[in-house]
């Protein structure tokens, strides 16, 4: 059976990418609800309520396991859907947490995500369960995800909207920064130039996948080797933009949308 990965849009192809690489084997359908994009100013019960039902639908696919590959949704519902449902749910947030809190050496850890993220403080309470020495500095950046979207990452506009959200995190000596949104890891070299070499960029989708893979290992779920996988692709809004868009965050080409 495949695995079921969603998001509140495109963004979490950003994860998906990296569970190609770390279970090139697995058949994946992913949902991305770009009809309601974005999910990072709206409510908690909002936002709960969008998980179940991409949940929902994704288990009418038959699927062994679920993503939440969207940190504000991991974020404001992870705990809610674990309640709810027996299949196994990982979430992006305890990853990055768990990588953040392994790399910094000052226990200074900045988080940026959306507002929902931010608001939420879930990375925060994940640190604290690793290491409650460790200080987070929260900034929530809303503007990186249109300037994604809009395909500028690398320009002077992401420069200038970097230099001005980052400014705190810079002035409080931060070491490690987690780019708590799947947005963010385009602006992987924007954000480093602004922070200078003496912060570490932690991109949560890597331990996802790598959590993804052992909880599969440990329920037996994992598909044998040497299989041809198959990806499927669901959107709630037209597949234009999203094949468009999508296919320089996940650098390959997205064929199978419906
Ligand atoms: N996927 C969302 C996240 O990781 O928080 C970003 C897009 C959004 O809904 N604002």
């Amino acid at each position: 059976n495949p695995i079921g990965v969603f998001d509140s849009g495109i963004g979490g192809l950003t994860v998906l990418k990296e569970i190609m690489d770390v279970l090139p084997n697995e058949d994946i359908v992913y949902f991305g609800d770009t009809a309601r994009v974005p999910y990072g100013p709206r409510s908690k019960e909002t936002v709960t309520k969008y998980t179940f039902q991409c949940i929902n639908f994704l288990l009418t696919k038959n699927i062994k396991a679920i993503v939440i590959a969207c940190n504000t949704a991991t974020a404001r519902s992870l705990d809610k859907a674990k309640e709810k449902y027996d299949i196994p749910i990982i979430g992006v947030v305890e990853a990055g947490a768990k990588t953040a809190a392994s790399i910094t050496k000052n226990k200074k850890i900045g988080v940026i995500g959306t507002e929902g993220t931010i608001n939420s403080r879930a990375y925060e309470v994940e640190i604290e369960k690793i290491d409650p020495k460790i200080s987070i500095i929260g900034k929530s950046c809303p503007l990186f995800v249109p300037i994604v979207e809009e395909g500028w990452a690398d320009t002077d506009i992401a420069y200038m909207a970097a230099t001005r959200y980052l400014q705190d995190l810079k002035n409080e000596n931060i070491d490690a920064l987690v780019l708590g949104c799947t947005h963010y890891p385009l602006l992987t070299n924007t954000v480093a130039k602004v922070m200078g070499n003496s912060v570490t960029l932690v991109n949560p989708a890597r331990e996802t996948a790598k959590d993804l893979k052992n909880v599969l290992m440990k329920e037996g779920l994992l598909r044998e080797e040497n299989k041809t996988p198959k990806y499927e692709y669901y959107v709630s809004d037209g597949p234009d933009k999203f094949k468009q868009i999508g296919e320089n965050f996940l650098k390959k080409t997205i064929d199978n949308i419906n």
